[in-house]
């Protein structure tokens, strides 16, 4: 592929959310070209704001778009310290896109046995600012998503290919693994009612 294909550009959420059914028509997944178009993308909050649903105590996810069943897009929105469990990704890419404020990303190894007396291992530390785009799957390890802030929210973009409704948290201390559902808080603007009980990961 050639640099200009390499290197594409979308002004808004809909030419993003467009492109993006465009390049997951195909099996392949080109993951330099999908994190290269979301890093095209500058977060305008006026676009994406009706599916900004925060609540008070815990991280929410926000279904904006499920990518003809080939990938979900959504909007997580994380209130002051709240944190992810760390956890796997159930074979699926993930990229991760900040639309505001910031976030921590803590990379671990996978524990080795069913449970280990050290601890889980971590391998890697990032900040990720406005705008800032991020990739993981499985084989590149688990991780921990933290707002370190204790006074501003933030919110992120994530797709993952493809969907999936379950994922592993893992126990920090002794690497214990848990099956986990994962649940919207809100789909395409509108709170789900009555809905599964809230993810725990
Ligand atoms: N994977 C977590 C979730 O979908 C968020 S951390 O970023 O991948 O709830
Ligand atoms: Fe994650």
């Amino acid at each position: 592929m050639d640099v200009v294909t390499q290197m594409p550009q979308v002004a808004t959420l809909d030419d993003l959310i467009q492109e993006l059914h465009k390049v997951f028509d195909s099996d392949e997944v080109n993951v330099e070209y999908v994190y290269n178009l979301l890093a095209s993308y500058k977060s305008n909050p006026v676009e994406w704001k009706k599916f900004a649903k925060f609540d008070r105590y815990k991280y929410t996810r926000n279904l904006v778009d499920e990518g003809n069943g080939k990938f979900n897009l959504m909007l997580l929105c994380w209130g002051p310290s709240h944190t992810s469990t760390i956890h796997d990704h159930a074979d699926a890419h993930c990229f991760m896109k900040m639309l505001e404020g910031s976030l921590q990303e803590v990379r671990f190894e996978w524990p080795k046995g069913d449970e280990t007396e050290e601890g889980m291992v971590e391998i890697d530390r990032n900040i990720l600012k406005l705008n800032g785009v991020c990739y993981i799957n499985d084989s590149l390890g688990l991780h921990r998503v933290e707002n370190a802030s204790h006074s501003e929210g933030a919110v992120s973009l994530h797709l993952y290919c493809p969907p999936f409704s379950a994922c592993q948290i893992f126990d920090e201390r002794t690497g214990k693994k848990m099956k986990c559902p994962v649940t919207f808080w809100s789909k395409f603007g509108k709170k789900v009612e009555n809905g599964p009980p809230k993810s725990a990961c």
